[in-house]
């Protein structure tokens, strides 16, 4: 066989060459989760920016004058003396069902979902060797490899369910950091801001070289799992060069397989990565929006009331608005430290799920339109070879006048897609000004 651009080089110019693969760009809605031993505090100052529950520790070990009141609150919460890895021995999973997960992954319509394998506070949720760290739910409480048995949970839905991991480069608190350290993550020890005492790191493992023996193998071993997507965050120091080309070629070669790459390996990689943010019109270079449910945190956060989730129908119109622009929409759960997805977060994502899949031919893989419509905030265009797609985001009146450049296409042609009235033809006139008319009333409504 011959293939593209193969085999790749460990340097910057061949993996920029690289790019994202159709099944990503036809994906479109994938699962975010957040989970780990920051879901047992499971708290963040709500409706504030710096809401990220995940943050805790950090936020924590800022002290009291820091802006997020976590101090205040951990005091009040658990006292002095309670630490951040005291939280390890509560991060349980004892009420998880990992196909519990999927079930709901699949019934929200999505077709990827990204686990954090481990985030800022280095807790892993995945086997690594005793030589890189013992820093892991395998080594640590609840001694499991939480990740394989997510990733065995949705074998299932193989090969329509893609399985991919986040991986945070950069420990705030690992002492190893400290030769690459900058300022959000300057390495070294954490302390006990009610004490000032330096705290030990639960699992470390002293290494000679951060990057070479702790990221590296780290980033290996999720590829040796099967990871689809390296969703790195911060980036810093790497060796993502020698990472991504050994890992391009090996799933090319071995399992016929394409993998992707975001942007925060400290690389451009193959996708940009806004983050509570989207893009006003197209961008042409492949991009994917991450948000949570709730409004300012990726990780469980008690404080945030039920209501603020997001729901079903803002969950539809993100989708869309973002589609149409060429982005994929990563939509995060915060899971509770038993394995527990909140209540409103299922519900909510499996009534979009509803719609989502019943309108999936206007969706998944389909492709941007090259003009963002002019019709204001209401209409979004997808294309895919055989179709035009025109999707409404609110309730529309009667008579629907599209401006914007679109193909034209005869009367009958023009039909609705999914719902009570799916197949129904929509009646369509050209006008003299060259925009198109649609009667869309009663066929939609
Ligand atoms: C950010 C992290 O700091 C947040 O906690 C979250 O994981 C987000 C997706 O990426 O950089």
């Amino acid at each position: 066989a011959t293939y593209g651009i193969r085999p790749y080089e460990a340097t910057y110019d061949s993996i920029y060459s690289h790019e994202s693969p159709n099944w990503y760009n036809g994906a479109k809605y994938g699962i975010f989760i957040h989970w780990g031993v920051y879901s047992v505090p499971g708290w963040g100052n709500s409706g504030s920016k710096e809401g990220y529950a995940e943050w805790y520790w950090w936020d924590l070990n800022q002290g009291a004058n820091y802006s997020t009141q976590t101090y205040e609150y951990h005091l009040q919460t658990y006292g002095p003396d309670i630490t951040y890895d005291d939280f390890i021995q509560n991060f349980t999973a004892d009420a998880w069902d990992p196909k519990s997960w999927v079930d709901l992954f699949a019934d929200a319509g999505a077709n990827y979902f990204v686990q954090v394998s481990k985030h800022h506070d280095g807790y892993a949720i995945f086997d690594l060797p005793a030589n890189v760290t013992e820093r892991t739910s395998v080594a640590q409480f609840p001694h499991r490899n939480l990740l394989q048995e997510l990733f065995d949970a949705a074998a299932q839905y193989q090969p329509h369910l893609h399985r991919a991991t986040y991986f945070s480069l950069p420990e705030w608190f690992n002492p190893d950091y400290k030769k690459y350290g900058f300022s959000v993550w300057p390495g070294g020890n954490a302390t006990n801001p009610f004490t000032n005492q330096t705290l030990p790191y639960t699992g470390y493992v002293p290494v000679a070289d951060y990057i070479d023996d702790i990221i590296l193998p780290e980033m290996n071993a999720l590829a040796d799992m099967g990871t689809e997507i390296m969703w790195c965050d911060i980036g810093g120091p790497n060796k993502t060069v020698e990472f991504a080309s050994a890992w391009y070629n090996r799933v090319a070669e071995e399992q016929n397989r394409q993998v992707v790459m975001n942007s925060r390996c400290g690389l451009p990689g193959d996708f940009d990565t806004p983050e509570y943010a989207r893009y006003s019109g197209v961008q042409v270079r492949k991009w994917e929006s991450s948000l949570g449910m709730d409004p300012f945190s990726y990780g469980y956060n008690r404080a945030t009331p039920a209501a603020s989730y997001m729901n079903a129908s803002t969950i539809v119109t993100s989708l869309i608005d973002i589609v149409s622009k060429n982005g994929n929409f990563l939509l995060d759960v915060g899971p509770q430290a038993n394995g527990t997805v909140l209540e409103v977060e299922q519900r909510n994502l499996r009534e979009a799920g509803t719609w989502i899949k019943s309108h999936g031919e206007a969706i998944f893989n389909t492709t941007y339109w090259f003009v963002t419509p002019e019709e204001g905030d209401d209409v979004r265009f997808t294309i895919t070879p055989d179709a035009f797609y025109i999707l409404i985001l609110a309730k529309p009146n009667s008579t629907l006048v599209l401006t914007s450049p679109i193909p034209w296409v005869s009367g009958d042609q023009v039909t609705v897609v999914g719902g009570r009235k799916c197949g129904e033809i929509v009646p369509t006139k050209k006008l003299s000004d060259g925009s198109v008319e649609l009667k869309i009333s009663p066929a939609v409504a």
